[in-house]
């Protein structure tokens, strides 16, 4: 096979590539711009080396025409998220798209490799259009934490070192490297679960100080002011003792007092 033909065999996986690298590092984009946290850190992409792809065929007896349809991942994306569980926010945000089809998965993550490594695959379809027309190929996308991406990357290297095989001693060491990997994301996400909840108790907070506020300023203009005065001392009081339950008490008391106002200028 001539190097010509390689080129044109592997266009339209760099393209995919290409597409599907921008495509993910939109998400992240859309969600900072709304505010919201991105379950993807950070998008990679490659399409594999000629010497890998026929490395990889010989080492599963794949003829090398046969080996766009028995390679699935010469196109790779590679997805790194801060917690565990942002991988199947991944996962889930792959399988809503419409410009991809899933038609294979491998959760490393629950089933750990022999190696350690850690991850979870989606082989995904998808089109690109080249000026030799349209074409679907199979893309591998592996999404995994900081964590893992630092162990699998440095258990890659070491595979290429050691051709013949990782010696056992550093095998071993591996081993309990990865050990140490699970637990590191273990802890991690059992801080995420309290960032969410303090992200979550702040917003629902937030919204009931401007529901206090807005009904306060409301009632100022119609009530007995010296009464509202006294109403919004209340609510500072509430408010420096932090307590969300008082909080919510006040503006449920509240309302009913506005809505009462309200009621007296609706006659
Ligand atoms: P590269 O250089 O990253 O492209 P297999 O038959 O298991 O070798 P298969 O059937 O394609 O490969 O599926 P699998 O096991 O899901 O592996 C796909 C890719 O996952 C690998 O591609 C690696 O990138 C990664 N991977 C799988 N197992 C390990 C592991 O034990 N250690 C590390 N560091 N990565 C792993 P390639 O082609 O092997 O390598």
């Amino acid at each position: 096979m001539e190097i010509q033909l390689w080129k044109e065999i592997l266009t339209p996986y760099e393209l995919a590539v290409e597409e599907l690298t921008l495509k993910f590092r939109h998400i992240m984009k859309e969600y900072k711009e709304a505010d919201l946290y991105s379950p993807i850190e950070e998008v990679s992409g490659r399409v594999k080396k000629i010497s890998s792809i026929l490395e990889k065929a010989q080492k599963k007896n794949i003829p090398i025409d046969e080996i766009e349809e028995n390679l699935q991942d010469i196109a790779g994306i590679r997805i790194i998220c801060q917690f565990v569980e942002d991988i199947y926010d991944v996962v889930d945000i792959i399988k809503s798209r419409s410009d991809m089809r899933v038609i294979g998965e491998k959760d490393y993550i629950s089933h750990q490799k022999e190696s350690g490594y850690r991850s979870y695959h989606v082989i995904v379809e998808y089109k690109v259009e080249t000026i030799k027309g349209h074409k679907t190929i199979p893309v591998e996308i592996q999404i995994r934490t900081m964590a893992m991406n630092f162990w699998a990357t440095i258990e890659h290297s070491l595979q290429y070192k050691y051709r013949q095989g990782i010696p056992e001693h550093i095998r071993k060491r591996l081993n309990a490297a990865s050990e140490a990997i699970l637990k590191l994301d273990q802890e991690m996400s059992s801080i995420h679960g309290e960032i969410m909840d303090a992200q979550n108790s702040f917003t629902v907070k937030a919204n009931i100080v401007a529901d206090i506020l807005n009904n306060l300023q409301s009632l100022y203009k119609v009530a007995n002011k010296r009464e509202i005065v006294k109403i919004q001392d209340e609510f500072y009081r509430i408010y420096q003792i932090g307590d969300l339950d008082q909080l919510q008490k006040f503006k449920k008391e509240l309302d009913i007092i506005a809505e009462g106002y309200r009621a007296q200028v609706a006659r």
